[in-house]
């Protein structure tokens, strides 16, 4: 079969809603695409990791370090799946480290924002966990299978972390004057920033087109904001917590919230490596990389002396 017949049937297929496995004909462009997509989403799940990881320490209680330690983990096995999907792809994990450490791929821009309170940790997991959560429904819909599939225990678990974010919160809007300013005050500094987490506007976003047409995206850049807006309002409003934005408004006729315009200057700053923090959150990942040699180096040595004895024995 020739390239365009194979082309037309996989885009039959992808019609259908049929999932795309790893040893399907995919279309070059299809495999870069994926591999951009997974990876900068695995990328976001390890470095996403390093702000709240440096709260665990200084949690008010037992039950929140109980519960902080186990999102930051639940954080690493996501991007741990995520780069076993990428895998299949084609591509080895050397390689997209490498493609995170030297600045080629990039991870969400949100990460490049100081968690400066313990506010943050509310703020962290309840607006952008739950960011991410109304992007990952979507993709749980994804036309390829391991992507699709991962998507599925993920939002599993970032439901649990949504909800400990806003406990949070909720606990501390009943609380002290100082504790409800700190809650404010963090949400005035993540709440334009989760915005921009969904990318810029669809007029401004050059992969959204075709990775529609492809299934890989279910729904636009635009449409993910205005469900995640529509969605948070109600549960600010309900534990007290107002918005750092004075065009925020219902708007009777299109049935969703009006909000203003995002500042897209500081997004791509921050994605291109300027923000506040892109500097030491590549450094805490090379170190960390770094670190980790020797336990690398262990398990290949273990794993060559298994293989080693495993052909004694068939010898
Ligand atoms: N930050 O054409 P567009 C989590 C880039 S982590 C940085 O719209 P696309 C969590 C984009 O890559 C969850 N860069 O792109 C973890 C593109 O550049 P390239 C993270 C961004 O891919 C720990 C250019 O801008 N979730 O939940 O169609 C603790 C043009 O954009 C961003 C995912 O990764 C950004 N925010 O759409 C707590 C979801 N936005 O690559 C929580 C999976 C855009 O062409 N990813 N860019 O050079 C997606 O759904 C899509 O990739 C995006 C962007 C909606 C993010």
């Amino acid at each position: 079969m020739n390239e365009l017949e194979l082309e037309k049937q996989f885009n039959e297929r992808i019609a259908r809603d049929e999932k795309i496995e790893p040893k399907d004909w995919m279309p070059e462009k299809y495999i870069q695409t994926h591999i951009r997509q997974m990876s900068q989403h695995a990328h976001s799940e390890i470095v996403g990791m390093l702000p709240e990881g440096n709260w665990i320490t200084r949690a008010p209680s037992l039950r929140r370090k109980v519960a902080l330690l186990a999102k930051v983990q639940d954080e690493g096995g996501h991007g741990l799946y995520l780069y076993s999907a990428t895998e299949t792809l084609g591509i080895s994990r050397d390689e997209l480290i490498n493609q995170l450490h030297s600045g080629e791929a990039k991870y969400s821009s949100i990460f490049n924002y100081p968690a400066l309170t313990w506010a943050d940790m509310g703020a962290i997991g309840w607006l952008v966990d739950g960011a991410a959560i109304i992007n990952q429904v979507a993709l749980m819909g994804a036309s390829y299978g391991p992507y699709s599939r991962a998507m599925v225990r993920i939002c599993k678990e970032e439901s649990f972390h949504q909800r400990q974010g806003y406990e949070i919160l909720m606990t501390l809007m009943n609380g002290t004057p100082e504790q409800r300013e700190m809650a404010q005050d963090s949400m005035n500094r993540w709440w334009l920033p989760a915005l921009m987490m969904f990318g810029p506007t669809d007029d401004k976003s050059p992969n959204t087109e075709q990775s529609v047409k492809w299934k890989l995206k279910r729904k636009t850049n635009d449409e993910l904001r205005q469900a995640f807006v529509d969605q948070t309002v109600p549960q600010a409003e309900f534990i007290g917590l107002t918005f750092p934005d004075k065009d925020l408004k219902w708007n009777e006729e299109r049935k969703h919230y009006d909000f203003g315009a995002l500042n897209w200057d500081e997004f791509w700053q921050v994605v291109k490596g300027h923000g506040p923090c892109n500097k030491q959150r590549i450094e805490a990942r090379i170190k960390a990389h770094e670190d980790g040699k020797w336990v690398r180096d262990a398990a290949m040595a273990y794993a060559e002396k298994q293989i080693n004895e495993e052909l004694k024995q068939a010898i």
